[in-house]
């Protein structure tokens, strides 16, 4: 189906709400990456599409085939090497740095809300490019020791997990896989925020991936207005005060102009 353009109304809407709350949690999935060529991970050009997340993106893998899940995570880090902040990002760091109130939380490891608010405002200028975002998975930037603390920057292109400098396990992206908790000071950051919120903006998430998506969930609970941002249906839609249906690189510049 063609995407349709969304009504006027419905916009000055969702801008109206926006504008109006002192407290907005902003909740992003990889739909906000996907016009930056970042697969998403279901749906019909999904990552889990073509490979089995219980084959590469759980400890039980990586303790099978650290090799195999290690050149996986290779081949992502080399595709994201030319993704950029698309406009959807750019929007919505720009509108990050131009008010306050704003909790960004995703579940994104991709780094492109950090490279937007870097690309609108400069570390060196007074804002700072805003506050970071909450990240409940981890990021594919880093590598982190499967045993003790360690953690690194990626850096060269090892064929196979290297050996902790540490203490000599082996290293492996810093991302959350399925079974293991969440970072625990992200997570309690995130459900603050929720809970402060008066209105949510969901953006570019199916909400099926638990319990990040229970962000969501709780922030309605405690009275927010949810907006989702999202050309497909979502778990999440039926929480909606407003849907906005269409792709984040068009919506949000239109959203938060
Ligand atoms: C656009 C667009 C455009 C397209 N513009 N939009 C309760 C019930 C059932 C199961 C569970 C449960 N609680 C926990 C579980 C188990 C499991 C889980 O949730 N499973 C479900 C799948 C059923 N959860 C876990 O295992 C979690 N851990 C845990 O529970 O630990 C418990 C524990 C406690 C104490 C000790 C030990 C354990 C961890 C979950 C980790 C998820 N990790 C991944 C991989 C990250 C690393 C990597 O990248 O490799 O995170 S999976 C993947 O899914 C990734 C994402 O962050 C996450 C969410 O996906 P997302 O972003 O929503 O993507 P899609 O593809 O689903 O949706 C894309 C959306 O974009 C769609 O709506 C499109 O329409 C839209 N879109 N183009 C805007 N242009
Ligand atoms: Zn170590």
């Amino acid at each position: 189906m063609p995407l349709q353009r969304i009504p006027e109304a419905q916009l000055r809407q969702a801008r109206e709400l926006i504008a109006a709350a002192e407290r907005v949690l902003v909740f992003t999935g990889s739909g906000v990456s996907a016009e930056s060529g970042v697969p998403t991970f279901r749906g019909e050009h999904g990552l889990w599409r073509s490979f089995r997340p219980e084959e590469l993106a759980t400890p039980e893998a990586f303790a099978r085939d650290p090799k195999l899940v290690w050149e996986w995570y290779g081949w992502r880090r080399s595709t994201l090497r030319s993704c950029r902040p698309n406009p959807g990002h750019l929007a919505l760091a720009r509108w990050m740095a131009s008010r306050s109130g704003v909790t960004l939380v995703t579940q994104n490891v991709d780094g492109l809300h950090e490279a937007a608010a870097r690309a609108v405002a400069p570390p060196s200028s007074a804002r700072g490019g805003g506050a970071a975002p909450i990240k409940l998975h981890g990021s594919i930037l880093v590598d982190r020791c499967s045993r003790c603390a360690y953690r690194r920057e990626i850096g060269g292109a090892e064929s196979a997990p290297p050996p902790c400098p540490e203490c000599g396990a082996l290293l492996r992206p810093d991302v959350v896989w399925f079974g293991e908790p969440l970072p625990e000071r992200e997570w309690s950051r995130a459900i603050a925020a929720a809970s402060r919120a008066e209105v949510a903006l969901v953006v570019g998430t199916s909400a099926l991936v638990y319990p990040a998506a229970g962000v969501v969930y709780h922030a309605a609970a405690r009275g927010a207005s949810i907006v989702v941002v999202d050309p497909d249906a979502t778990a999440v839609d039926r929480h909606a005060h407003i849907l906005l249906r269409g792709p984040a690189g068009a919506v949000l510049p239109d959203l938060l102009r």
